[in-house]
């Protein structure tokens, strides 16, 4: 396959760089081509006091037909943020879509800091670990990893901890995992489960709090992941990518909280580090 292509699934938030704002700009930065579909259209993410959403699914639901013999091959199908009556689709969306070859990509993009978003309860948890069923590679957080191996939260996420949710979360399905969000000795990064091999991919912390890390954290993982990386190597660019994204807010007096990583000015050395420039 000459063109690469990866078909993504999740939210478009107008204000607030999260989901498909930071999807879309990173796989494409990476030479491939992105394909995303919105699961709803929102004001602003559900971080700030207000929003609006709209829910897309007519959108979801019409893809298939419409795209019929022209839909292209994708390397990879990477779901974020749905609303709970959305997993279904998602998924039949998923089979209509996942060859032999195409990687399915799974973040939960559902919960942090030891709580769901606005909007979502238990039954999204369950629809999550339908999707999960089916899933080549899961990014949980160590806030979803807790949520969804019915494991309470706890603030310290030292390397001891998150690596007893591995199995629990590789019981539910996927056979590989990266958990983000792990603390060892002053710095954070993911814990890389391949197949029962487990390695640690940390990086310098950047004491900025900010939403949409996660989906950014993603979408360089799976642009990697599609460029012929192993799976330890893509966390690595994929953390190397938030953390410079970060400084640039804190460079820049940027919040990180309301409007999201200032990733545009780490897209350079993100494609140095992924041997693109
Ligand atoms: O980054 C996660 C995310 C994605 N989409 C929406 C959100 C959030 C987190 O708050 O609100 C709409």
């Amino acid at each position: 396959m000459k063109q690469k292509t990866i078909l993504t699934l999740q939210d478009y938030s107008c204000l607030g760089r999260c989901s498909l704002t930071v999807a879309l700009p990173t796989i494409s930065a990476s030479g491939i081509q992105a394909v995303g579909i919105p699961t709803g259209v929102l004001s602003n993410h559900t971080a700030f006091p207000e929003w609006t959403f709209d829910d897309t699914l007519p959108c979801l639901m019409a893809c298939p037909k419409n795209w019929g013999e022209h839909a292209p091959e994708f390397s990879a199908i990477y779901t974020g943020y749905l609303a709970t009556s959305q997993v279904d689709m998602a998924l039949s969306l998923i089979h209509s879509f996942k060859k032999e070859g195409t990687l399915l990509f799974v973040d939960p993009a559902c919960a942090d800091g030891g709580e769901l978003y606005p909007g979502f309860g238990e039954e999204h948890l369950e629809a999550m670990k339908r999707l999960f069923q089916e899933a080549d590679l899961i990014k949980p957080n160590v806030t979803e990893a807790c949520l969804l191996t019915a494991t309470p939260y706890q603030e310290n996420h030292d390397e001891a901890f998150c690596a007893s949710l591995l199995p629990k979360l590789a019981s539910l399905g996927p056979k590989r995992i990266v958990l983000s969000g792990v603390q060892k000795e002053g710095k954070v990064g993911s814990m890389v489960y391949d197949e029962g091999k487990v390695s640690l991919a940390l990086n310098t912390l950047i004491p900025m709090k900010a939403h949409g890390t996660g989906d950014l954290f993603s979408s360089a993982l799976v642009s990697a992941l599609v460029l012929g990386k192993d799976l330890h190597e893509a966390a690595s660019i994929a953390g190397r990518y938030v953390s410079a994204s970060l400084a640039f807010n804190q460079q820049d007096g940027v919040d990180g909280i309301l409007f999201g990583p200032e990733f545009e000015k780490a897209i350079p050395s993100f494609l140095r580090d992924l041997q693109v420039l």
